[in-house]
């Protein structure tokens, strides 16, 4: 297997590690204090590009694929995990415009979403349909007289939903069908009826908006029906399979960057006369984390690398999220441990990475989820 990059892979690499260094690090711990959303920093993303990644030139995007935004994501995840979460999120939706919109939708939100400056959003969860995302009781009625569907019903958790210009909202276009009358359409912001609700307060990403969405008689033209009526489950089980990547990437890059942090903090503490670095124990924790680590990306950009070769790739997307993610978990804890007191304190990161390393369990499907769907998959 050939894992070396292209050279405009490692070209990306390279922006994207600029980028983070350069603009997120340093807003990284006002965001988590003041949890508030970067608008500055998104502004910055669209501007270099990063929006538009998997989606093609001639709608303002960059082209790549699954591969490119592994690459991204986890740069960012590196030096601030909020921005990793906020790009990898905001991603599901040109994507998915890309891959079901006719050519008109395509035109018509694209741009906007890749160049424009606006903000993604996909909205699937609701109270009752977290696990169970079949569970949906969201309405969209068609009106066959105006060709609008009346959405009705409240979704929550939304990573950016309130922000968002455009989000791809799940609901029953044919409710007694249950999950096989899910529909995808596309909302745009300041539709009538559409309203943000509660902003959650959370323990970590706290600079990525959460927000619970209430729709009320709210009416979508039958034009931004996403794919086919009856398609939207579907839609939404494929969007995840790619989002998990995605979470995947998050959770390698925040593991990378405690791991550096580590190893140079192991190398600089002075205990008992000497580094602490030079320990066995601690030596023991880092070849674990580094060896753990290598291992989540390897999977990660195994799963990447089928999605962007056209191939089946639903178990490995569950499988390298699952993997990543417990490892994320695994070395925050290891790299504050290593931190000691310091490691406990808010002038050091590795409390804030810790907090926020436990969401990648939990978003785009829980771990639980996808020991489901890897059962399901390996045993029939
Ligand atoms: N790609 C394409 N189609 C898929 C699919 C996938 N990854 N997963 C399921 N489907 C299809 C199935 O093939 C089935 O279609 P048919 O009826 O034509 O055979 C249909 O969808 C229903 O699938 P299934 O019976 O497996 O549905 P379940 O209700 O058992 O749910 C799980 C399956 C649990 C996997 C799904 O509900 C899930 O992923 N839940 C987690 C949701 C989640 O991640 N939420 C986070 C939201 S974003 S923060």
């Amino acid at each position: 297997m050939d894992f070396s990059l292209t050279k405009e892979q490692e070209m990306l690499k390279k922006v994207a590690a600029q980028f983070a260094e350069a603009e997120l690090e340093p807003a990284a711990e006002e965001m988590d204090r003041e949890h508030v959303f970067p608008v500055e920093n998104f502004k910055k993303m669209v501007k270099v590009g990063f929006t538009g990644i998997g989606v093609p030139r001639e709608y303002g995007g960059v082209g790549g694929g699954a591969l490119e935004k592994v690459i991204a994501v986890s740069e960012f995840g590196k030096k601030c995990m909020t921005s990793a979460s906020i790009l990898s999120i905001h991603l599901i939706a040109p994507q998915n415009i890309n891959k079901y919109g006719t050519p008109e939708q395509k035109e018509k939100f694209l741009p906007r979403l890749t160049s424009g400056g606006e903000l993604g959003a996909f909205a699937l969860t609701e109270p009752n349909a977290g696990s169970d995302a079949g569970a949906v009781k969201t309405t969209a009625i068609l009106d066959k007289e105006t060709n609008e569907y009346v959405l009705n019903g409240t979704k929550c958790f939304i990573t950016g939903g309130a922000r968002a210009g455009i989000l791809v909202v799940f609901a029953l276009t044919d409710p007694k069908k249950g999950l096989k009358g899910m529909s995808a359409l596309i909302v745009e912001k300041g539709t009538p009826g559409f309203t943000g609700g509660k902003i959650e307060s959370k323990m970590g990403i706290a600079g990525s908006e959460t927000a619970e969405l209430i729709f009320e008689d709210c009416r979508i033209p039958a034009s931004n029906l996403l794919g086919k009526e009856g398609q939207g489950f579907k839609i939404a089980m494929q969007a995840l399979d790619g989002a998990r990547i995605g979470v995947g990437a998050q959770a390698i890059g925040i593991a990378e960057g405690a791991l550096d942090l580590a190893i140079k903090y192991s190398k600089e503490r002075i205990q008992f006369g000497k580094p602490i670095g030079t320990l066995q124990g601690i030596q023991w924790y880092i070849a674990d984390m580094a060896t753990r680590t290598m291992a989540a990306r390897s999977l990660v950009e195994r799963a990447a690398a089928l999605e962007d070769a056209g191939k089946p790739y639903s178990k490995e997307s569950a499988m390298c999220k699952l993997f990543a993610a417990e490892n994320a978990r695994f070395v925050t804890n290891l790299a504050l441990q290593i931190h000691g007191g310091y490691g406990y304190m808010k002038d050091y990161p590795l409390e804030r990475m810790y907090r926020d390393a436990k969401i990648t369990e939990i978003y785009e499907g829980t771990s639980e989820i996808h020991k489901v769907v890897i059962a399901r998959a390996v045993m029939g």
